[in-house]
């Protein structure tokens, strides 16, 4: 038909494929070429019946994600429009049958959705991600799935943006049957017996039976609407999709559909839009590293061995045995080894509770997972991950051990949060296949992985750990090797900017509530106190040296470690927890405070929730300019997919660095000149970001253009 879609005829019945790889999005020429396939097969005497399906890996993965980043961007001639197309689909006086694979997600769904029959692979996924981008379903999806689940479903599937298994699919009536084995010759079979059965094609737009009733659904709407602002908090495009399947409620169908493209321009002209699809590429974009071919070869990565089974070497063990990965657990002392495997235990044995998966699938994992006191076996492991406490000497000791006995192929990695990557490889007589892969507490569960290239670490190395990362569903971020790398360079201006804003006047629960509004997973004293203050004094100390005599450094949280409040561990630190870990504020740390600006001779003042966001995140977007300027970080973007994966930052902000160019350079410098002159040296200003900020330009200029010039590199 045209270079996207193919029309044959097998048994009597006409077969369109979808060929668009790798995802089969909906691109211009997509929908014009089913059209035109569809007409064809009509007019084709021997196709009795129709049976769409998607070439190659899957069905249709939703509208071209590239033609939606221009309409929200106000570039482009508008969002794509499938009116033409679902109606064509519906219309056609043939049976046809949507056969799924892979994925039917957004848009694909909505095509689907405008079949007379839907068929699918067990392991099909099927959904509306569509809030995940800061939109909502903006072709008929709001209006055809609840005709077909069910009001209650189709809030649930729209507000959660989560796909679901064939199986569960067909209990909630959005396919008719799964298809085991071979789905091409399955969906054909079935659509010959519809034939054959003759009568009228069933219109998903026509049907009206699930839509319920005003009175049953107003709790239900109601419902809908709490968990779009628990599960997506101050995010738009949830909200506005329970509108639209209230629309399909009390409309018409056509009526429904134009409600359904008011809200869907109104979301596309976002910022969270805006936001969110630029984290979806940003996401995608970091596994792109100029040096590293997507050929280069990887290490084929069966065995791992771990060294420490503490909340991170566990979590990491977790990590791979989730992933099918062998791995050796290696502890100094049993009763180390036995905790660990316990709170590993506890963990699977929650997520069985949960139903996340069986009890089965849980043995299968622990079995991956071998504890141990002594290297037996790491000879023969192709990946050796160092999970030790966070000390060089300790570290150094480690590496000059597993040097001696790990094979020639073994990448050997340093989970270190802070520590240099070259001086950790400088003991072995391979630094090249030495690399960190800073994990993020907890582990099984964090999605980020910092990926730290040392100035020797081959390319091979790398691209094995981009390679695991993804292999692991994480998103791994290559990152060069400089204090704290990315993320841990940009949390400790914050952390310490916000330890000053409580002795200038706020209090740790103002500042945790300005930053929670601003929409960060948690506030910086709540993070603290979870993470342990004990540990960030300890770091610290590390770099105690590395502090300027006679600049001013915040104090309190010196003080809490030395009266022992470390934290949710001993039950207080910034705040008071109960038994179940729950904080509220401690007038003693106020006291605290109090004390400590009084003796610094702090004199105390009102201090704006406006201003916490500002000293907060601004100090980190001058830190990730000047990380960036200095070539630790690729691209703005991959400082963003950092803060996004692994620090909760919030997503329709689209991270730091994306938030800064929607507040605007010019204004961010402007406030950083302003807290440098007041503040003092914190504040030196990234000469990148006063650059920018003088032409007029963003971080996503930036990386446009160095994504050009790596490019002819
Ligand atoms: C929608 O449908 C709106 C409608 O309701 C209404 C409109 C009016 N478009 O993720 P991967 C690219 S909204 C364009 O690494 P995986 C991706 O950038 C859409 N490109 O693979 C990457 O490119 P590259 C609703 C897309 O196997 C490559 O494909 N749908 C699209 O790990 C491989 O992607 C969604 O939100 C797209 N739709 O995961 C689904 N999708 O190689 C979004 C992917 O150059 N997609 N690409 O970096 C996904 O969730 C995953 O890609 C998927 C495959 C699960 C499909």
């Amino acid at each position: 038909m045209n270079k996207f879609v193919n029309l044959a005829t097998q048994d009597g019945v006409a077969v369109i494929t979808i060929n668009n790889p790798p995802v089969n999005a909906l691109s211009p020429g997509v929908p014009e070429g089913l059209v035109e396939a569809l007409d064809a097969a009509e007019r084709d005497p021997s196709a009795r019946a129709i049976v769409i399906i998607g070439g190659g890996r899957t069905f249709i993965a939703g509208a071209d994600i590239k033609e939606l980043e221009l309409a929200a961007s106000g570039r482009g001639s508008g969002p794509p429009e499938f009116h033409g197309i679902l109606a064509r689909i519906e219309d056609s006086t043939k049976p046809v049958v949507m056969a799924i694979h892979g994925t039917a997600l957004g848009g694909g769904n909505e095509v689907a959705m405008a079949g007379h029959y839907r068929v699918a692979v067990p392991d099909a996924q099927i959904g509306q991600p569509e809030v995940n981008l800061g939109i909502i379903p903006g072709a008929e999806g709001t209006q055809r799935l609840p005709r077909l689940v069910g009001v209650a479903a189709a809030i649930d599937l729209c507000v959660s943006g989560k796909p679901i298994r064939a199986p569960e699919a067909l209990k909630l009536g959005l396919i008719d049957r799964v298809i085991e084995g071979d789905l091409l010759a399955g969906a054909v079979a079935f659509a010959r017996a519809i034939a054959d059965k003759g009568g009228a094609l069933p219109k998903t737009r026509e049907l009206s039976d699930k839509l319920g009733s005003e009175f049953v659904n107003a709790s239900i709407f109601a419902a809908g609407r709490d968990q779009a602002r628990k599960t997506r908090r101050n995010m738009i495009a949830p909200l506005m999709a329970v509108d639209a399947i209230e629309a399909a409620a009390t409309l018409p169908f056509d009526e429904g559909c134009k409600k359904e493209r008011e809200i869907f321009e109104e979301c596309i002209a976002s910022d969270q839009a805006r936001a969110l699809i630029h984290a979806f590429f940003a996401e995608r974009a970091v596994a792109k590293i100029p040096d590293i071919p997507k050929e280069t070869a990887v290490y084929n990565i069966r065995q791992a061995a771990i060294i420490g089974a503490g909340t991170m070497g566990g979590g990491i063990a977790m990590a791979c045995a989730n992933a099918g990965i062998a791995v050796l657990l290696k502890e100094v002392e049993q009763t180390a080894l036995d905790r660990g495997l316990a709170i590993i235990r506890k963990n699977y044995e929650n997520s069985v509770k949960k139903g996340r998966f069986s009890q089965e699938v849980m043995d299968q994992r622990i079995a991956l997972i071998h504890p141990q006191l002594t290297y037996d076996g790491f000879a023969q492991a192709d990946l050796i991950i160092e999970a030790a406490f966070e000390s060089m000497e300790l570290k150094k000791r480690i590496f000059g051990e597993i040097d001696r006995i790990a094979q020639s192929d073994c990448v050997l990695a340093s989970n270190t949060s802070t520590l240099d990557i070259d001086e950790i490889a400088s003991v072995t007589s391979r630094p090249h296949m030495v690399i960190g892969l800073h994990f993020f507490s907890p582990a099984n569960v964090m999605r980020l992985v910092e990926i730290v290239r040392g100035k020797a670490t081959s390319r091979e190395v790398v691209a094995t750990a981009l390679a695991l990362a993804k292999k692991l569903g994480k998103v791994g971020v290559v990152v060069g090797n400089c204090r704290g790398f990315v993320g841990n360079r940009m949390m400790l201006p914050y952390m310490r900017e916000a330890q000053f804003l409580v002795e200038e006047g706020a209090t740790p629960e103002q500042v945790d509530r300005a930053l929670t509004n601003f929409g960060m997973a948690m506030g910086i004293f709540a993070v603290d106190d979870m993470g342990g203050i004990d540990l960030a004094w300890r770091v610290r100390q590390e770099y105690k040296h590395l502090e300027k005599p006679g600049v001013r450094m915040p104090i309190v949280l010196e003080k809490l470690f030395h009266l022992g409040r470390y934290g949710q561990k001993t039950g207080a630190g910034w705040y008071r927890y109960d038994e179940n870990r729950k904080p509220t504020a401690d007038p003693e740390v106020h006291a605290l405070i109090e004390k400590t600006a009084h003796e610094g001779g702090i004199e105390r003042r009102h201090i704006s929730d406006d201003e916490i966001i500002e000293r907060s995140i601004y100090i980190m977007i001058n830190e990730g300019a000047k990380i960036l300027e200095e070539g630790y970080a690729l691209r703005a973007a991959d400082i963003d997919v950092i803060y996004l994966t692994g620090y909760g930052f919030p997503a329709y902000r689209g991270g730091p660095m994306w938030y800064a160019d929607t507040v605007g350079l010019k204004q961010v410098r402007d406030r950083i000149r302003e807290f440098h002159e007041k503040h003092g040296e914190f504040w030196e200003p990234a000469p990148l970001l006063a650059k920018l900020a003088d032409q007029g330009e963003t971080f996503a200029d930036y990386d446009a253009a160095r994504e050009q010039s790596l490019a002819v590199a």
